[in-house]
């Protein structure tokens, strides 16, 4: 039974990997730059994605991931960015997005014209990192008010990852937090990792996210 299982589980990895390295390929082929921002729930990966909508003069698109609700596919369109929600709560209430879903979701969305397609994963620190989604960037990201510990506790989103956002940066007057400390375990678990600190809420940090962007747009 068990070997069953596993058996299943690795063909569908499989056909998830196949579809993202297609999906890697189209992109990158129609010019268009592929984030997937991944976090605990309330990181803050959708003020991120509303600050970038009003502050980042480009040609923007967001597939939306989230069990239920279409609540912030709404905040990112009233933002000004073209938004697409997959919900995954009618299909059994998957906790990450995976690559065939993207690819039905991108037969919708008119990428004409698109510099950066970002993908808002599923709230959770853990099943998006199993999962390719087939982006050019994965991009994991912390708040300050979540602790230093996370990346020793929650390592493959941050293995998984070559940029990780420190947010809410404006919050840490009031924390305990010891920034360096977990600078130093996003380093542990990952020493490439290259490390963003920013505010959505104040603007502080936000150039150096959009001097990521600008380096890395492919048209
Ligand atoms: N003070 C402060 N609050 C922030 C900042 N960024 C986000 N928040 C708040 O944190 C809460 C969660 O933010 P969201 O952007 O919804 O987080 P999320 O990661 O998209 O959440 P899920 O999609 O549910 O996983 C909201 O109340 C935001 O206003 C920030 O830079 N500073
Ligand atoms: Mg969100």
């Amino acid at each position: 039974m068990q070997e069953r299982e596993i058996k299943v589980m690795k063909k569908i990895l499989a056909t998830n990997d196949k579809m993202a390295i297609e999906l890697r390929a189209i992109l990158k082929e129609q010019g268009v730059l592929y984030i997937n921002l991944m976090s605990s729930p309330g990181s803050g990966k959708t003020s991120l994605l509303e600050n970038t909508a009003k502050n980042y003069d480009s040609n923007l698109a967001v597939i939306e991931g989230d069990i239920e609700t279409t609540l912030d596919a709404k905040r990112i369109a009233n933002a000004g960015m073209i938004s697409y929600q997959i919900n995954t709560g009618p299909f059994g209430g998957d906790c990450h997005l995976e690559s065939g879903w993207i690819k039905s979701a991108l037969e919708e969305i008119d990428l004409d014209g698109i510099d950066i397609l970002f993908v808002e994963n599923i709230g959770n620190l853990v099943c998006p990192a199993e999962f390719d989604v087939g982006a050019h960037f994965n991009i994991v990201l912390i708040s300050t008010t979540e602790g230093e510990d996370k990346p020793l506790k929650y390592p493959l989103a941050f293995q998984n990852s070559s940029v990780c956002v420190i947010t809410k940066t404006d919050l840490m007057p009031y924390l305990n937090l010891d920034i360096q400390q977990l600078k130093d375990n996003i380093k542990k678990v990952n020493p490439k990792m290259k490390i963003i600190e920013l505010s959505s809420k104040t603007g502080d940090g936000m150039d150096n996210w959009f001097n990521f962007l600008n380096n890395n747009k492919l048209s």
